[in-house]
């Protein structure tokens, strides 16, 4: 999925080949339509999980912490998905557009970000593949994160999350809820949640991004095929690679907004 441009000066966005940490630079990136460099690093199929692809190249790209997400703009070069994200967010002019917005872009930004980390760390953990624990999950952990934002929107009343200018909160509080709606089999919380339910349909049908999300978004995994556990001894330390339990794959949803 890498598009291709020659200009050297062109970011580049460096991730594995999904959704997961990166997808709300992304969609920034689509929505300011600015041409980018989606380089993508495939995972290997089990048992082994390879990680080669992205290793080969780990120690290459001149980062000073090297790590996925990465993005090189000239000779800005990043890592962090959030250092990522303020960055275009700056670069953009999305940050709100006095203190007090850009003080809720950055809380909206981190309160999204929690789900986020919970919501992989379910789908990767020993009960992301049991149906049952996933409906729990989806009505304690997703509930309350999708009901707090919920009242958030009905008090706030504004025309985006932040104001009534698009801000980088949008494409982090879209992207993630998204996500995590692929787990909402009975299309419980969007029947509930209205305003969410209202909010996601307005990021969707931004004009800037209709066709993205509608063709590629269905497309990518939410979550990597699997997920490392350090295991610790005495005298080694080595890496187990689990297959993820939920979300490694492309997960077809039952069309809720
Ligand atoms: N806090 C970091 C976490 C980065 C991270 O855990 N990256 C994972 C994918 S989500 C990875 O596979 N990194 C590659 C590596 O560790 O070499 C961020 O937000 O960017």
């Amino acid at each position: 999925m890498t598009e291709s441009n020659t200009d050297q000066n062109q970011i580049i966005l460096g991730y594995w080949a999904i959704r997961g940490l990166v997808e709300p630079s992304r969609i920034i990136l689509h929505y300011t339509k600015t041409p980018f460099i989606n380089k993508t690093y495939e995972q290997g199929d089990a048992p082994d999980y390879s990680r080669d692809e992205w290793l080969n190249e780990k120690q290459k790209l001149g980062l000073d912490f090297p790590n996925l997400p990465y993005l090189i703009h000239g000779h800005l070069k990043l890592t962090q998905s959030k250092a990522i994200l303020y960055y275009l967010g700056r670069k953009f002019n999305l940050m709100g557009t006095n203190l007090k917005e850009q003080a809720y872009v950055f809380m909206l930004c981190e309160e999204v970000q929690d789900l986020r980390l919970k919501y992989g760390a379910f789908s990767n953990g020993p009960n992301g593949d049991s149906q049952t624990e996933r409906k729990k999950f989806l009505e304690t952990i997703l509930t309350e994160y999708f009901k707090k934002i919920d009242q958030y929107l009905q008090k706030s009343n504004s025309k985006f999350i932040v104001g009534n200018q698009p801000t980088i909160a949008d494409f982090q509080v879209f992207e993630y809820l998204d996500a995590c709606l692929y787990m909402d089999d009975e299309q419980i919380l969007l029947d509930k949640y209205s305003n969410v339910k209202q909010f996601l349909n307005t990021i969707r049908n931004l004009p800037e991004l209709k066709d993205y999300i509608t063709k590629i978004h269905d497309q990518i995994p939410l979550h990597n095929k699997s997920k490392s556990r350090s295991i610790r001894s005495i005298d080694t330390d080595f890496f187990l690679f689990l297959a993820a339990k939920f979300g490694g794959k492309v997960i077809k949803r039952k069309d809720q907004v």
